[in-house]
């Protein structure tokens, strides 16, 4: 069947996003793996060094590989799910370009202005570090850059769900709230995750905004200083909805990719997970106290409420891996490198929730706020889990739009493998330091800190840095290749005289 002109655009937007941040990925975990290097004694860095580095890390692989990323091949899956084409492609690519700016300004302000304020940039960090203003402005004007593209990436979901005749309720599960039968349901349930995130986002970077361009006058000298617990709460306020930026597009990519493999047109359960997602739309808003429960001069219902909705905004997850196990579980799922990682996605999402819901709960929080546990818990859904769908689905991309083989080339496995191992293996060593005391983002290394482990840490990592340099090759490589493309498709499609 032939494809349609709109799907190959996309595809081709999605391939840009991909290979451009798997790029920024190979240089960001080099970033990482210098400063954990460091902080084992074998070669030393200056803390004004290490705290640039991993600023930048952070920053980085977060924003640089998985959002931008997980932005990026929303809109392949957007357009694959609805089957219709884009609202704007040149809006999209305007919101490449203008993050690319962006980044640009966050690794001048950072590499060359040495800002080292860590990727979150507590308000008034900005402006008590051993950096110059100018390099505070570069780092604070490329966030707002990035924060605009965020914002029209958005605006652009809307708008394309809108062109394709759909409704926006129904986009957000609200159609499980009036319809019983889940055969009655037109929305794709593939997009449902990417319309949630899409309004989540204009709503949660809105304060974000505010904080960051606040934050610019004052280095202009224009106004006067923020109260700082407003600051910390605008920012996370949108701090903890950014995660859903990479997690909810994998979702939609995981639903899109198991409906595709196991050639069913509904998941398992479609009703109650519509049903999850019309909860998410509220809830995923409200959450980001969780990330201040140990500011205590915080009216106490602020973190009573925010243990009680981030409980709440578990049940999508739930319901999500209900679904897509149950699906692949009662459809057969072609097994291969590809759907390897997706359902490697599927178990540490799972495993980094869990991780998640303790530190969600104050008690626990006690003990393990600002320490390795939370640098744990983040590297295991963010690399282990949510980046092995990016690799996912951006490895079949590539290999459908090139017609080069990447699932079957014998580094594959080598890549894959290296990586869980060594992954798996550093992020268990961080978990028992943080829950031995171990104190994140802290450049000399205390005695607190079971060094043994940093030590040991250390040949994991450059395992897991080979695995992902492995899979920027795997990615690359089929351009190089192009004028040998279709053996792959011809031994996938034999042709048919
Ligand atoms: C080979 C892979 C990786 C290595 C070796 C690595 C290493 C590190 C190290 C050493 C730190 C500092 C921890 C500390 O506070 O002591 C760190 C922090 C961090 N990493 Fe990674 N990392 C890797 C992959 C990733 C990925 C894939 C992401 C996101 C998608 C990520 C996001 C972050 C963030 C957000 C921070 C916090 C930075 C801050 O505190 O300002 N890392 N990482
Ligand atoms: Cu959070």
């Amino acid at each position: 069947m032939e494809e349609k002109d709109f799907i190959k655009e996309a595809k081709e937007l999605s391939i840009g996003y991909f290979i451009t941040g798997i790029l920024v990925l190979g240089l960001a975990v080099l970033l990482g793996f210098i400063a954990r290097t460091s902080q084992s004694g074998m070669f030393v860095i200056s803390p004004s060094m290490f705290y640039t580095l991993i600023t930048l890390h952070g920053m980085l692989a977060f924003v640089g590989w998985g959002t931008f990323v997980a932005m990026g091949l929303t809109w392949y899956t957007l357009v694959k799910a609805l089957n219709a084409p884009l609202h704007s492609v040149k809006l999209v690519r305007f919101i490449y370009w203008n993050f690319m700016t962006g980044a640009a300004m966050l690794i001048i302000g950072s590499f060359w202005g040495g800002f080292a304020g860590s990727w979150v940039f507590l308000y008034p960090i900005t402006f008590h570090g051993n950096w110059p203003a100018w390099a505070s402005f570069f780092w604070t004007l490329g966030v707002i850059l990035a924060g605009v593209s965020i914002i029209l990436y958005g605006l652009e979901i809307l708008l394309t769900i809108r062109s394709a005749g759909y409704s926006l309720w129904d986009s957000w599960g609200f159609e499980s709230w009036k319809k019983s039968d889940v055969n009655d349901y037109t929305f794709p349930i593939a997009a449902v995750p990417l319309s949630i995130i899409g309004i989540g986002m204009i709503i949660a970077t809105i304060p974000f905004a505010y904080l960051l361009i606040y934050q610019l006058l004052e280095i202009l000298g224009v106004v006067g200083t923020m109260d700082a617990l407003l600051a910390k709460n605008l920012l996370w306020w949108f701090g903890h909805p950014v995660v859903y930026l990479i997690l909810f597009p994998v979702v939609g990519m995981i639903y899109q990719m198991v409906l595709d493999n196991t050639g069913r047109k509904r998941l398992i359960g479609e009703r109650l997970t519509k049903l999850g997602w019309s909860i998410a739309f509220i809830v995923q808003n409200i959450v980001g106290a969780h990330h201040i429960y140990m500011d205590l001069v915080q009216s106490a219902w602020i973190p009573i409420f925010s243990q009680v909705s981030t409980y709440v905004i578990v049940l999508p997850s739930v319901v999500s891996l209900y679904a897509i196990v149950g699906t692949i579980l009662i459809a057969k799922i072609e097994w291969n490198l590809i759907t390897k990682y997706l359902v490697t996605t599927i178990i540490f999402w799972f495993l980094a929730g869990i991780s998640g819901i303790i530190q969600a709960t104050m008690a626990f929080n006690v003990f393990v706020h600002n320490s390795l546990y939370i640098v744990a818990h983040f590297h295991t859904m963010a690399l282990l889990g949510l980046s092995s769908m990016l690799f996912a689905t951006g490895f079949y991309i590539v290999q459908d739009y090139t017609g080069v083989d990447i699932q079957n080339n014998r580094w594959a496995n080598v890549g894959f493998w290296s990586i869980m191992i060594g992954a798996l293996s550093f992020t268990s060593m961080w978990f028992i330091q943080g829950m031995w005391g171990g104190i994140r983002r802290d450049a000399l290394s205390t005695p607190t800190n079971l060094t043994i482990l940093t030590d040991l840490s250390i040949p994991f990592m450059l395992l897991t840095v080979f695995g992902i340099l492995v899979n920027v090759y795997l990615a690359i490589r089929p351009f190089a290749n192009l004028n040998q493309i279709d053996v792959y498709h011809e031994e996938k499609n034999p042709s048919t005289n």
